[in-house]
């Protein structure tokens, strides 16, 4: 069968002289950085969404890239048929992983038996498949959004009913992830929030996500899976508010409910931007409360505020989110998930190319500029002399829980403290990055 990616050779690595565009420039798989190659080091995935379910319609206007297995209705053959796609893109591209959600996967279900019966059929022929291919799961979700019954939320939804519905989901895309292998499962709360306030119990809805949350938690332990498991932060969009906001609210909440050791974080560029964060911000606030897990790769724009997830493309940026990732301890089961999509006039199947050569170049370029970082790390060193009077006398009493607040303010009477202010260096540290990224 003749396949609609058959036009295109395998992506090689040509170095930066080439001006072949369907070849990487930096993203050398097997050139070792750090200790370790850059393919083990960024562990990059694909994902089935936005590149094979998607058509490229928007909310003006209907579908444009007329891909050949999305005409027709999404039957078992049709799933089929976009399986074969979706493996030989990735033979082509080499990267390592790929990630779905249950729906992007398998036929059209209208019961909840069907649901059950065509995930596993298709979760069949995704193992066949795999066991011929070098390519992994990285991580497996249910898609708790687009169908009618989720409108109001799935685990937080006023009807119990429709938290049942996601519950059987929840169980049947982690078993999948499972048997497939997949280094960790993602929730991302679509619509675990709110449009209006007026008709919303929060409260309520927030106490229902942190149950439906640690009976997810059971179940992996029950079913013996031993990935992680992510929650992916994002302010709002499609709801007005949504209750896993950002790393930090995320954090709190996992507190609340006793899951902090359980579960991690996967952190989307454009959700912390519409947040009003870094991307830096959320992988150091991560690092901090010990939950990074995993990135969605991708770029918001400056100018529209909503999720545009276009392919990243600021190298200064980029080599942050790297060094912070790699001063974190890096990635261990999470990875680099491309959660881009091409922009709706890249109608062609080499578009698809094109984003993800660029969006690996830019990360292979950015984890060699982070590694040149680490190898001297001047920003280290700064951080190390500015908080070091924190290692000894009053600082290191206080932190070691040995001083009260009136040690603290006698030690201030009697030394007769009146710090000077040491200048915190904004610029010479950003020229120290300015210097290194290229
Ligand atoms: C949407 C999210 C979604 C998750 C997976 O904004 O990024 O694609 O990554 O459900
Ligand atoms: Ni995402
Ligand atoms: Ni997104």
């Amino acid at each position: 069968m003749s396949g609609y990616f058959d036009h295109i050779d395998t992506i090689k690595f040509e170095g930066v002289d080439s001006d072949n565009p369907l070849a990487f420039k930096y993203y050398d798989a097997k050139k070792k950085v750090l200790g370790k190659t850059i393919e083990e080091h960024l562990r990059v995935a694909v994902c089935y969404w936005h590149n094979f379910c998607w058509d490229g319609h928007d909310i003006f206007g209907a579908g444009t890239f007329e891909r050949p297995w999305l005409q027709g209705n999404n039957d078992q053959a049709a799933a089929e048929a976009k399986l074969d796609a979706a493996f030989s893109f990735f033979e082509k591209l080499g990267q390592p992983f790929f990630c779905f959600h249950d729906v992007d996967i398998m036929a059209d279900a209208s019961t909840p038996k069907e649901h059950v019966e065509n995930l596993a059929a298709i979760v069949d022929k995704i193992e066949a498949k795999m066991d011929a291919s070098t390519t992994k799961l990285l991580w497996g979700t249910a898609n708790m959004f687009s169908h009618p019954r989720f409108m109001a939320g799935a685990s937080t939804n006023p009807n119990p009913d429709v938290a049942a519905f996601a519950a059987l989901q929840v169980k049947h895309a982690m078993e999948a992830t499972h048997r497939l292998g997949g280094a960790g499962y993602v929730f991302w709360g679509g619509r675990e929030g709110y449009d209006t306030i007026l008709n919303t119990n929060v409260g309520h809805e927030m106490n229902q996500l942190g149950r439906f949350l640690n009976m997810a938690v059971e179940h992996k332990h029950k079913i013996g899976f031993k990935g992680d498991l992510w929650i992916e932060p994002k302010p709002h969009e499609p709801t007005k508010h949504q209750y896993d906001r950002d790393v930090g609210t995320v954090y709190g909440f996992l507190k609340e409910h006793g899951l902090e050791n359980e579960i991690g974080v996967n952190i989307e560029p454009n959700h912390a931007t519409l947040a009003g964060n870094a991307f830096e911000h959320e992988i150091e606030m991560a690092n901090a409360f010990g939950i990074f897990g995993s990135i969605d790769f991708n770029r918001g724009d400056p100018q529209n505020g909503w999720d545009t997830d276009q392919f990243p493309n600021d190298l200064r940026e980029n080599t942050m989110a790297l060094y912070y990732i790699l001063k974190g301890g890096g990635f261990k089961n999470g990875g680099a998930n491309f959660d881009a999509k091409v922009r709706r006039q890249s109608s062609d199947a080499e578009d698809l190319f094109h984003a993800h050569i660029g969006g690996m170049d830019l990360l292979a370029r950015a984890l060699m500029n982070a590694a040149e970082m680490i190898e001297n790390d001047k920003l280290q060193a700064f951080k190390d002399d500015r908080y070091a009077e924190w290692h000894k006398g009053m600082g290191k009493q206080m932190m070691d829980g040995n001083a009260t607040l009136d040690d603290m303010a006698n030690y201030c009477l009697e030394e007769n403290t009146s710090p000077a202010p040491i200048s915190g260096r904004q610029e010479y540290l950003e020229n120290i990055v300015t210097y290194v990224v290229k």
